[in-house]
């Protein structure tokens, strides 16, 4: 059992060596993050033809790559409200707040935080019937402005998904179970493999 885990931890290393720093240029192109597109500072992704659940909305975010989006900011929302106009998708959007754990406690369900930051529509939170524990984003009024409301998970909207990044934290939480002998291996490892990419690329 111990052996898998050490398998797993291994080759998760290899895959955060493959995506430090050294190449970042490859993660800079915008094709490498396909289908996510870039607005302010992150990449997101939002699939114009299906209309899910909070917890379908979740899911499908983790299978393409990334989160039901963690909004962080005021600039965050901005940016979002521009595309979310842009693209005259018109609705509601699910984002993965929520307070699901704990009525009015409202946390990401991304980080397991608390939100960092809320803007709500007039007289929301207001958890209408004892029964709304997630968070939408919404167009609000004439001026068109995405605000939040806590609303039925079990409503059918648009998921509003956020490019998922390896963290250097990642790295480090891999690290420390492995010792020294064993990130040495891994270094030589990858490098094998790097070697092996670059043979086969002139055989091309
Ligand atoms: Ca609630
Ligand atoms: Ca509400």
């Amino acid at each position: 059992m111990l052996n898998s885990i050490k398998v797993c931890l291994i080759f998760l290393n290899i895959f955060t060596i493959f995506a430090s720093p050294s190449n970042s240029n490859n993660n800079e192109n915008t094709a490498n993050y396909y289908p996510f597109v870039k607005i302010g500072s992150k990449h997101y992704f939002i699939n114009p033809s299906l209309k899910m659940n909070w917890y379908e909305s979740f899911d499908y975010c983790r299978s393409i790559g990334g989160d039901l989006v963690n909004i962080e900011s005021l600039e965050e929302l901005l940016a979002l409200q521009k595309y979310v106009l842009e693209i005259n998708i018109g609705s509601q959007l699910w984002t993965d707040g929520n307070d699901l754990a704990r009525e009015g406690r409202y946390t990401s369900h991304t980080t397991g935080r608390p939100l960092v930051f809320v803007k709500w529509t007039p007289n929301n939170p207001n958890n209408q019937g004892n029964n709304e524990d997630c968070i939408e984003v919404r167009l609000e009024g004439d001026n068109k402005t995405l605000l939040m409301n806590d609303n039925n998970c079990f409503n059918e909207y648009y998921a509003i998904c956020q490019y998922r990044k390896l963290t250097a934290n990642d790295g480090r939480s891999f690290c420390v179970v492995l010792d020294q002998n064993e990130n040495c291996m891994l270094r030589n490892l990858a490098e094998g493999f790097t070697k092996a990419a670059d043979m086969f690329k002139s055989c091309a």
